[in-house]
């Protein structure tokens, strides 16, 4: 990519063939009805996490009013979000679940 040939005149840059994908963050926000233990369900159900992290991650949600789940692209993100705001509703809890660009 981007070489000299013997003329010495540069070559052409050649784009890269794929692109990186755009990534979303999956943010939880704090509210002050939603049980903390059902936040941290919600965070080793969906979110892949241990007892410990969902801990964590739930507590500096409450303390700083939000924080990030995890880090995906576009479909997994709006997905995720979906089914935590889903989840939150039928157990009759406020919960908001967003998606917020990179
Ligand atoms: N603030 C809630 C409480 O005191 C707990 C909570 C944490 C709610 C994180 C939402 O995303 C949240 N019960």
């Amino acid at each position: 990519q981007g070489s000299e040939n013997d003329h010495g005149l540069a070559t052409q840059e050649a784009k890269p063939e794929v692109k990186k994908p755009s990534m979303y963050r999956v943010v939880l926000m704090n509210d002050d009805y939603t049980p903390m233990d059902f936040v941290v369900a919600v965070l080793i159900m969906f979110f892949n996490m241990d007892q410990e992290k969902a801990t964590q991650v739930m507590l500096s949600v409450h303390t700083q009013g939000k924080g990030v789940c995890g880090i995906f692209t576009k479909d997994i993100a709006d997905t995720k979000a979906a089914i935590v705001n889903q989840y939150a509703r039928d157990n009759s809890h406020p919960l908001l679940c967003e998606v917020e660009k990179v």
